[in-house]
C-alpha cells in the first residue's frame, strides 16, 4: 500500500472500530490506488480518498414490530448512504441476522465502485436489519417490513435513495415495502425500490439479473483466455437467487452445474444440478438443499459438513455470502484445475484467497463487477418507471448482455492501463474509483 493510503487505513480502523469487513472491503481498495494517486495528485490535493472512505449519511433506527403470538419483537434497521456523486444512493436491503453497521458499510462501499462501473448513473448506498425472515409467516414477515419502512420512507424517493433487495429480501418483502411506501407518503412513486413485481412496475429480468450476468462476465473472462463455457464443469455456492440464476444462465450456455449451499451444507449431484427441482425447494417450499438431495434420488448427495469448493471444477461461482471461500479452499480447487472463479455474491473471497487465485493464473472476477448486472438492472427498472415505458425480457436481456461486455472491457482496459494486464479486482476499483473522484472533483467540496 502506499504511504499515504496505509495511514488512511490506520484511521479507518481506529474511526471504525468493531467492523471488520468495512475495514476489510476499504483495505482492498486502498491497495489498488497507488497508479492513480500517482498519475493524478490533484486526487490526492482534494483528499478524494478520505471523502470516499466516509459514508454521506448513515441512519440507524428502531424496528418494533408484532409476532404471530402477539408478543413485541425489536430489531434494528440500517441505511448507509454512501456517495451520490453519480446519482442517486442505490443498492440492496439485507435481512440477515449477522446483518450490523460493519457489514451494511462493506457493502455500500463495493456498491459505490460496482454501481460506477455499470456507467448508468446510480450512487451507493446499502441498508438492511438483522430480522432473521427465517421460519417466519407471510404475515410476520409483512408486518415487519411494514414497520421497517414506517421509519425509513423519510429518507427514501426517486431521485434520493432506491433500496432494493439482497440476502433475505426478495419480491415478496419489496412488495410489502413498496405498499407501505405507497401508503404513508399517498405517492405512486414506482423508482422508489427495484426488484418490483412485473405487474406493478418491475423489470422484466430484474429476478435473474445478478446469476444471469456473473455468468456473462464469466464467460467473457474465459473468452479473453479463448474458451467458453461450454461442457465446463461448474461448482456454484448458495441456493438463494443469485445461485439459483447463476446455475439457469450456466446451464443455456451448455456448462455442467455440480453444486448449490445453504447454511445447513451442500449437495452434490453427479447428473448435474435439476434446476426445476432446486427452484420448487428453494423458491417455492422455502425449504433447505438437504429436501433437494432426498428427492432428486441417487444422484446426489447431502454433504452437512464441508463446501462446495471441495468438489473439483472447471468454473467456482460463489454466491452466497463473503468471505465463504478462504484460502484453504482456494488452494483446493487451484489443485483441481479451476480456471475461473467469479464472484456473484458480495466479498465472499478472502484477501488470502484471491491471491492464490491470481498467483496461480486464474482468472478472478471481482463481486463490483462480475455481480453489478443486478445493480444495472435496478437501473434499467428506474428507466422504464421514469419514462413510464416498460419493455420485454428480450430487450433487457440483450442490454443486461452488453452492459456485462461493456464492465468486463473496461475493467480489463483499466488493468492493462495501469500495468497489471488481467487483473480484474485492480482493473474494477480503478475503473470505478476515477469515475468517481472525477463526479467529485467536479462538484466541489462535497
Ligand atoms: P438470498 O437470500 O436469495 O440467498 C442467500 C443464499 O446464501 C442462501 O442460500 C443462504 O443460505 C446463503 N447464505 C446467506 N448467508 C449465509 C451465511 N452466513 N452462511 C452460509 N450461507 C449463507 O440472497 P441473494 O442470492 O440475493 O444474495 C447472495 C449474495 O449475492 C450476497 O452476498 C449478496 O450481497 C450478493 N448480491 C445479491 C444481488 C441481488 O440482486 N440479489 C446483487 C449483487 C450481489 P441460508 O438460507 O441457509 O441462509
Ligand atoms: O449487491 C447488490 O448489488 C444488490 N444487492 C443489488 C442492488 C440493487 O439496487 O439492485
Amino acid at each position: 500500500m502506499a504511504t499515504g493510503a496505509e495511514q488512511l487505513y490506520e484511521e479507518i480502523l481506529r474511526r471504525n472500530p468493531g467492523e471488520p469487513e468495512f475495514h476489510q472491503a476499504a483495505r482492498e481498495v486502498l491497495e489498488s490506488l497507488g497508479p492513480v494517486l500517482a498519475e493524478r495528485p490533484e486526487l490526492v490535493e482534494a483528499r478524494i480518498v478520505e471523502r470516499i472512505c466516509e459514508p454521506e449519511r448513515q441512519i440507524i433506527f428502531r424496528v418494533p414490530w408484532q409476532d404471530d403470538a402477539g408478543r413485541v419483537q425489536v430489531n434494528r434497521g440500517f441505511r448507509v448512504e454512501y456517495n451520490s456523486a453519480l446519482g442517486p444512493y442505490k443498492g440492496g436491503l439485507r435481512f440477515h441476522p449477522s446483518v450490523n453497521l460493519g457489514i451494511v458499510k462493506f457493502l455500500g462501499f463495493e456498491q459505490i465502485f460496482k454501481n460506477a462501473l455499470t456507467g448508468l448513473g446510480i450512487g451507493g448506498g446499502k441498508g438492511g436489519s438483522d430480522f432473521d425472515p427465517r421460519g417466519r409467516s407471510d404475515a410476520e414477515v409483512m408486518r415487519f417490513c411494514q414497520a421497517f419502512m414506517t421509519e425509513l420512507h423519510r429518507h427514501l424517493g426517486e431521485h434520493t435513495d432506491v433500496p432494493a433487495g439482497d440476502i433475505g429480501v426478495g419480491g415478496r418483502e419489496i412488495g410489502y415495502l413498496f405498499g407501505q411506501y405507497r401508503r404513508i407518503t399517498n405517492r405512486w412513486e414506482g423508482g422508489v425500490l427495484t426488484g418490483k413485481g412485473l405487474g406493478w412496475g418491475g423489470s422484466p429480468v430484474r429476478t435473474e439479473a445478478t446469476g444471469y450476468g456473473n455468468v456473462l462476465f464469466t464467460a467473457e473472462m474465459l473468452r479473453a483466455r479463448g474458451e467458453d463455457l461450454h461442457g465446463q464443469q461448474v461448482v456454484v455456492s448458495g441456493s438463494g437467487n443469485v445461485a439459483l440464476y447463476s446455475i439457469e444462465k450456466a446451464l443455456a450456455l451448455g456448462a455442467n452445474v455440480l453444486t448449490c449451499s445453504d447454511s445447513s451444507g451442500y449437495v452434490v449431484d453427479e447428473k448435474g444440478i435439476d434446476l426445476d427441482l432446486l427452484k420448487q425447494v428453494k423458491e417455492v417450499e422455502r425449504a433447505r438443499v438437504d429436501v433437494y438431495a432426498e428427492r432428486r434420488g441417487s444422484s446426489a448427495r447431502f454433504v452437512a459438513d464441508g463446501q462446495v469448493w471441495d468438489v473439483p471444477a472447471d468454473v467456482a461461482l460463489p454466491s452466497a455470502t463473503q468471505n465463504e471461500l478462504d484460502a484453504d479452499a482456494a488452494l483446493t480447487l487451484v489443485r483441481n484445475g479451476v480456471k475461473a472463479v467469479s464472484e456473484g455474491a458480495n466479498m465472499p473471497t478472502t484477501p488470502e484467497a484471491v491471491r492464490v487465485f491470481q498467483e496461480a493464473g486464474v482468472a478472478f472476477g471481482p463481486g463490483k463487477a462480475a455481480n453489478a448486472g443486478g445493480v444495472a438492472t435496478s437501473a434499467l427498472e428506474m428507466r422504464q418507471n421514469a419514462g413510464r415505458e416498460p419493455l420485454g425480457f428480450a430487450q433487457v436481456e440483450a442490454e443486461l448482455a452488453g452492459i456485462m461486455r461493456d464492465i468486463h472491457t473496461t475493467c480489463a482496459a483499466s488493468a492493462e492501463h495501469y500495468g497489471c494486464p488481467g487483473d480484474y479486482v485492480t482493473g474494477a476499483n480503478l475503473a470505478g474509483f476515477n469515475r468517481v473522484a472525477d463526479a467529485m472533483l467536479a462538484q466541489g467540496l462535497i
